[in-house]
């Protein structure tokens, strides 16, 4: 799953894809494509940072940037378009516009999401997080994060299901970086196999995070390598969608991991 912001705020594109204020579609679809062609299989859309500390945007605002992006890519390209919300007019709309999966990091919990997302048919990937992105950095506590992640996890599952979200519809996420420490999000990763207990498919998303540069001292342009090393240790552990910002390079991290399983004696 490649990553597509919207945002001017992105934490790591910060707005590169902005010219006079304004999304350039033409950079952003080019993006896409450049991803597709790297080994992409879904496109991830989002119009909202959630990135540890960002702004709420308005729901017009944030529309506003996804929508046309999602029926540009759609009518272009042939991919599978995430839309990155929490905003159930957002999944209505973007699913009238041909995106293919709804990825809500607040896992449907907003007004009306559940109807939103039951009404559209599509798969949905469900992200644990503790607090909001304003404040969900500030003293992150668990009594056990394991437990607690795959507790709400399975609780939101069900709810999906009274909802009318057959299980069949949706993916897992342990949400790294959101209301989580270092030791937090180091020991999700480890018990990563924990959560695939639940026996849905898992979706990680670990690309350039903070936890990176609080363990390492690197800055964001400098997390590539661990980027990658954490990709393919998710993988190992089960995570059946990598969500990342370098698709090229984690395709092919990811490819080496899936040769030598797949390796037989000759
Ligand atoms: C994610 C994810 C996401 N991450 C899903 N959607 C972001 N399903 C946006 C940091 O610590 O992991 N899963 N949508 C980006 N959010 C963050 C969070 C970015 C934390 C950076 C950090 O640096």
């Amino acid at each position: 799953m490649g990553v597509v912001n919207t945002t001017p705020d992105s934490f790591s594109d910060g707005g590169t894809l902005y010219r006079g204020g304004r999304l350039d579609l033409g950079q952003a679809l080019s993006r896409a494509v450049a991803m597709v062609d790297q080994g992409a299989a879904i496109v991830d859309i989002g119009g909202e940072s959630t990135r540890p500390g960002a702004r709420a945007v308005s729901a017009g605002e944030e529309m506003d940037r996804v929508l046309p992006l999602v029926e540009r890519i759609a009518a272009e390209l042939d991919v599978v378009i995430s839309v990155d919300t929490s905003n159930p007019d957002l999944m209505r709309e973007a699913a009238q516009l041909g995106a293919g999966m709804l990825n809500d990091v607040r896992a449907l919990s907003r007004p009306g999401a559940l109807a939103a997302a039951a009404a559209s048919g599509l798969p949905v990937c469900l992200m644990h997080m503790q607090g909001e992105p304003g404040t969900m950095q500030s003293e992150p506590s668990y009594q056990d994060v394991v437990r607690e992640v795959a507790d709400f996890l399975q609780q939101r599952v069900a709810d999906c299901a009274r909802a009318g979200i057959a299980r069949e519809r949706l993916l897992l996420d342990p949400g790294f970086g959101f209301g989580k420490t270092v030791g937090h999000n180091l020991q999700l990763l480890r018990d990563l196999p924990t959560l695939a207990e639940l026996g849905l498919p898992l979706l990680v998303g670990l690309s350039r995070k903070s936890l990176i540069g609080k363990l390492l001292g690197r800055e964001l342009d400098q997390r590539l390598p661990a980027s990658l090393a954490l990709a393919v240790l998710a993988v190992e552990r089960g995570a059946a969608v990598v969500r990342t910002h370098d698709v090229a390079a984690t395709a092919d991290a990811v490819a080496m991991y899936v040769a030598m399983e797949d390796a037989v004696e000759q």
